[in-house]
């Protein structure tokens, strides 16, 4: 059954009416082209006992803190809230259901699981602009999210220089955030790093933090968070924790108890990423005071499963309530991807043990949305949390309903699933579209299939280009259209190769010029402009290189390529892995590389070698790479001619010579650090 809203409505005030909820509320009346009169269906704001019991429904009383009740019927409609956060998620709630002019019946009854819902802007590189920080505090607020904690990595004043007070104009900002956040019933949470250089028992810095502090409640925030995470603490770590607690809790016990309003300490343990027992967690669990909450990221800085038991473990080990710090689909440690998979993994029963999860989100504030949708709803929920059903609802929402956009953020999400932790499978779909090509022999048939394949990924960007996304994601839209041009040239080449057409010569030249230009592309935001955006990387690259290697045979050069090192490979990390095109597996060494060290590519024959990409290191060990290097190439392996020195992960060289052998040898020994190399990639004309 649905009701018809009418010209007008009357509003009126119940006991938790709240002036933001009744903001949205008009909203949604205007947009619905309702005004607010003398006559119509009464909107009970706030809650009414008789208007509940007309429709037979119960109050929201008794419901846990911000829970609240919609009931809708015949000229009454009850947005009641347990308190006044209620009545704003009750009025959010209204603003979802009015479609056009109608209403459905219903009675609804809600209440959140978890205490803590939202994000940590917590991440390393560029941080989030103030526009974004706005436009995602009205996120927050239209889906029932009620944190945000303030922590950007790279923001100077909140880590490395975390004793300065904030200049005028950014303390301004914070204001403005901090007014906002209000607006959307959202706890703005400021959080100081002093970890890097403070002196724990040194009253001056205990002064120092608490200026901060004050210089923050002064502007309206009401929350504060110390996290010590990603800090030296010492050769004792029981001395470090007690150390720590004993600042936290001068902190705790003189000023958060002082001031009016202010919520519980949160902090952020050195030891975030585990649930074992050590002296430093026992230390916190002994003696920082019981009123802090404590986060925790689960058994891995970023685990692909956060289960119940673990999460009991941690609550034990820790002996305080645990706020989850949930690192997706933050991608400051995998620069050049977009995190667009599912926030995957996380048990229901995680809830049972823990005071809430926020997402430390990527450098690219609106396209995270993606997945704070679903913090929102397992946040919410846990127990019916589906992740599919809320990253499709996710994606239908960023395009606004519209199928071409969702069809094309779903084939772009598709080329960047891949971020090595939650997600372990890159371009999932493309993947099988390619495979289905190769299985059902690259016959035209197929090559017509996969071509409609490549045109939409080539299209893709266009369509996306019109949204919300496009100017954070403007790097990886700009890859996507080379890519989908040079998978159609692979095509071509292959098909060229197949009938003998002398065209292939130019495609391939064609086609290695595009992946050239794709992999030239570098974005302005840190980290992601050391290197270039990843589009379905061990999908997309292997299919041109396999019609490069068809082309290659129909000219009678062979195609294996031998990697080869100079030192030995750990364990499994063999060596081969560095050619296998795969962004999981990695050749490693076990010792660091010496003088004259060096990973070596045997093309097989003379080839004219267009470009190298060297790609050394990985996100759980940065500096396992050659810290002084030089690329060569060699006909012979005696004689080798100098490309380019690099002192970088990341080596990247246009190259436009011939040869058979190409090497990147150490200039100098590696101080500790071993070598990581994830692919060595030749690009042949
Ligand atoms: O996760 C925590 C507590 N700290 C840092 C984050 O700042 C960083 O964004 C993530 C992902 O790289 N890893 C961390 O260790």
């Amino acid at each position: 059954m649905t009701m018809t809203l009418g010209a007008t409505v009357v509003l009126r005030h119940g006991p938790t009416t709240d002036p933001d909820a009744e903001r949205v509320l008009r909203a949604a009346l205007t947009a619905a082209g309702v005004e607010i009169g003398a006559a119509g269906p009464t909107i009970w704001l706030g809650g009414s006992d008789e208007a509940l019991a007309r429709l037979g429904a119960e109050p929201a009383r008794g419901l846990p803190a911000e829970g609240y009740v919609v009931a809708i019927g015949p000229g009454d409609i009850v947005l009641h809230g347990a308190d006044p956060r209620g009545t704003f998620y009750a009025a959010q709630t209204f603003a979802q259901l009015v479609d056009g002019n109608e209403l459905p019946e219903l009675e609804l009854r809600d209440a959140p699981a978890l205490r803590y819902r939202g994000s940590i802007e917590g991440f390393y590189g560029t941080p989030w602009s103030h526009a974004d920080r706005l436009d995602h505090l009205d996120y927050l607020g239209a889906h029932r999210l009620n944190t945000f904690q303030y922590a950007p990595k790279d923001d100077p004043y909140h880590r490395e220089l975390w004793r300065d007070p904030y200049p005028a104009a950014k303390l301004a900002e914070l204001a403005e955030l901090i007014e906002r956040a209000a607006r959307n019933k959202v706890d703005f949470t400021f959080a100081l790093s002093p970890g890097l250089s403070v002196r724990y028992d040194d009253d001056a810095d205990h002064q120092a933090l608490i200026a901060k502090f004050d210089a923050l409640y002064a502007v309206g925030a009401r929350v504060f968070n110390v996290p010590l995470d990603d800090i030296d603490y010492g050769a004792d770590g029981g001395a470090a924790g007690r150390q720590q607690a004993a600042l936290l809790n001068r902190i705790q016990r003189e000023w958060v108890a002082a001031k009016p309003g202010v919520a519980p300490l949160q902090m952020v343990p050195t030891e975030y990423y585990d649930a074992l027992e050590t002296p430093y967690k026992q230390a916190l669990r002994e003696h920082l005071d019981p009123a802090v909450v404590v986060h925790w990221t689960g058994t891995a800085v970023i685990p692909e499963r956060i289960t119940a038991e673990q999460a009991a473990e941690a609550k034990a080990v820790f002996g305080h309530d645990i706020l989850i710090w949930d690192n997706f689909p933050v991608n400051d440690y995998v620069p050049g991807r977009l995190l667009l998979g599912a926030y995957s993994g996380r048990e229901p029963g995680v809830a049972d043990h823990i005071v809430g999860v926020i997402s430390n989100p990527m450098n690219q504030a609106r396209t995270s949305k993606l997945a704070l949708h679903s913090f929102a709803d397992y946040g919410w929920s846990p127990a019916t949390y589906d992740e599919q059903a809320s990253w499709l609802r996710a994606i239908a929402e960023l395009a606004a309903g519209d199928a071409d956009i969702i069809a094309a953020l779903m084939l772009f999400a598709d080329l960047n699933t891949y971020d090595g932790t939650l997600h372990h499978t890159q371009s999932p779909v493309l993947a099988a579209e390619i495979a289905n090509f190769w299985s059902a022999g690259a016959g035209p048939d197929a090559a017509a299939a996969l071509r409609g394949v490549f045109e939409a990924i080539e299209q893709t960007p266009a369509v996306l280009r019109g949204t919300p996304i496009a100017a954070e994601t403007a790097s990886w839209l700009d890859a996507t259209e080379l890519w989908g041009r040079a998978l159609q040239r692979a095509l071509d080449l292959l098909e060229q190769v197949a009938s003998g057409n002398d065209a292939a010569d130019g495609t391939r030249a064609e086609l290695t010029e595009l992946v050239a230009r794709a992999t030239a592309i570098r974005d302005h935001t840190t980290p992601h402009s050391e290197t270039y955006p990843r589009i379905a990387d061990g999908v997309a690259d292997l299919f041109v290189i396999e019609a490069g290697r068809a082309h290659d045979r129909a000219r009678g050069l062979p195609t294996v390529r031998t990697a080869s090192s100079s030192q030995p490979a750990a364990g499994r990390h063999a060596v081969n892995h560095i050619l296998d095109g795969d962004p999981a597996t990695f050749f490693s060494t076990s010792s660091p590389p010496a003088i004259d060290d060096e990973i070596r590519v045997d093309l097989g024959a003379e080839y004219d070698v267009a470009t190298v990409t060297l790609l050394m290191a990985e996100p759980t060990s940065p500096d396992d790479y050659i810290h002084s290097g030089v690329l060569e190439i060699s006909h012979d392996t005696v004689s080798w001619a100098e490309i380019t020195r690099a002192t970088t992960p990341d080596v990247q060289v246009v190259v436009g010579a011939k040869a058979r052998y190409v090497r990147y040898r150490a200039l100098a020994a590696n101080a500790e650090r071993w070598l990581v190399v994830r692919t060595f990639d030749i690009r042949t004309g």
